[in-house]
């Protein structure tokens, strides 16, 4: 079955906790401080897999989390960093946030993407050693993994896509242009699924030649197969709208050619105004009149115009040399930008619960919201610490330390920061 649609949940790794330990050994007396920093947690990390074609996997098994950090261990030990978790998708599926849509990542080449980042282990007692705090009694634990449900969404990578009503020979087409073996047959909605092909034009050249099922009036509305292929045929550079030049069916070309036409505006006018060029199949059932009729219509309209045979291969040749020459001079397939998270002013954060401990004089602050934030904020920019600040007051964090007894000059402990209280 084919599925290009998903919805799953994602959780990276926490981090595992620093441990609190202390040296021993035989005659060596209050030996210093010795717990190691717990390990990372997995990231959650995307990855093309070329053998995959659909996302019907993610039907069955839609959570996945990646192991925790290794908590740390006296002797200063640290914890082992979890594996990443590679979650492998057909070529072509964009990663986006469920929630917003946002677009995460689009998985078109064959990096790795990180989309959900393992949290960070916490230092171990070693690090909090200092001439007047010899025997720490605390570690941090390690910061949570990041959690969130996404939507995976294939969008076929293909240099053309084929468009047209059903039956009109579009399998035919792709099947004596390429190795692709689509199902062929003389009755509507044969092709249910897409279908791709590499072809191989003028001077070895090669490009990638996109079968979707037919579309008939309505098909943005639902009618037929509905209009969701065509966003597999989004991201194509040229477009080849074949059309029944015969007639053979009952039905008007011209008709056809504005029908489908009017379908594209409608799903996506960005996809209607991509580079065309027409194909009028079945010219053996054609007259001369209707053929010559129907060219001087689409040339008027601007397009160039291809009449074939596709069952017996008849000028398909020239068809595809106009491609290869015009994909040459087009813009490579679109892949599409992750879009950064839009980062929420300091005054829309309401009141946010933190715990406050102290231990040993620093005033360990946790709470699940922020080390988000902390990931959000770049320490070496003077406005992105005002931020940073703005937000702590806002929620109550700075007012909560004075209640909790911290004072000018005192240590502040916040997942990975360390700073001064400063009134
Ligand atoms: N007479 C004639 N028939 C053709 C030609 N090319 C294809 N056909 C026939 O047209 C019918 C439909 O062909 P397909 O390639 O399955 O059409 P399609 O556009 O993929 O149809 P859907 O997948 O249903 O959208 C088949 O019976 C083909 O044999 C041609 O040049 N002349
Ligand atoms: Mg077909």
């Amino acid at each position: 079955m084919f599925v290009d649609i998903a919805k799953i949940k994602i959780k990276a790794g926490d981090g595992g906790a620093g441990a609190v330990a202390f040296h021993r050994e035989k005659f060596v007396a209050s030996g210093g401080p010795d717990g190691g920093d717990g390990g990372r947690g997995g990231n959650v990390v995307f990855q093309v897999d070329e053998n995959l074609s659909t996302l019907a996997d993610f039907r069955y098994k839609r959570k996945y989390t990646a192991q925790n950090g290794e908590p740390g261990k006296g002797k200063r030990c640290s914890g082992k960093n979890a594996e990443d978790l590679v979650i492998r998708v057909p070529r072509g599926t964009l990663v986006k946030e469920a929630s917003t849509g946002r677009l995460l990542a689009d998985l078109s080449d064959k990096e790795p993407h990180i989309i959900a980042r393992g949290g960070r282990g916490g230092w171990g007692n070693t690090h909090f050693a200092t001439p007047t705090r010899q025997t720490p009694r605390f570690a941090k634990p390690g910061t949570p993994g990041e959690e969130m449900e996404v939507t995976l969404e294939l969008k076929l990578l293909a240099d053309v896509g084929l468009v047209g009503f059903p039956n009109v020979g579009k399998s035919t087409l792709i099947s004596v242009v390429s190795e692709a073996k689509p199902n062929i047959a003389n009755y509507h909605f044969t092709t249910l699924t897409p279908v791709l092909g590499v072809v191989t034009g003028k001077d070895k050249t090669s490009f990638v030649m996109a079968d979707i099922p037919g579309l008939v009036e309505g098909a943005w509305e639902g009618v037929g197969l509905g209009h969701q292929f065509l966003r597999h045929v989004e991201r194509c550079r040229l477009l080849v709208h074949i059309v029944d030049v015969s007639g053979s069916e009952g039905r008007d070309p011209k008709e056809d050619f504005e029908t489908i036409n009017r379908e594209l505006v409608k799903f996506n006018p960005d996809l209607a105004a991509r580079p065309m060029v027409v194909a009028g199949n079945k010219c053996d059932l054609a007259t001369d009149e209707q053929i010559e009729d129907f060219r001087a219509y689409v040339e008027e309209k601007g397009y160039r115009f291809f009449p074939i045979m596709a069952a017996i291969r008849y000028e398909v040749d020239p068809l595809l040399d106009c491609i290869t020459e015009m994909l040459s001079k087009l813009p490579p397939v679109a892949v599409f930008e992750p879009e950064p998270e839009p980062i929420k002013p300091a005054e829309e954060f309401g009141h946010a619960d933190v715990t406050i401990r102290n231990a040993d004089g620093v005033f360990i602050v946790e709470g699940d919201w922020l080390p988000h934030l902390i990931q959000s904020v770049n320490f070496d920019d003077y406005e992105s610490i005002q931020y940073f600040q703005r937000v702590l007051i806002n929620t109550g964090v700075i007012d909560a330390l004075r209640e909790a007894g911290c004072g000018e000059g005192d240590t502040v402990s916040m997942y990975d920061l360390e700073f001064d209280f400063i009134e």
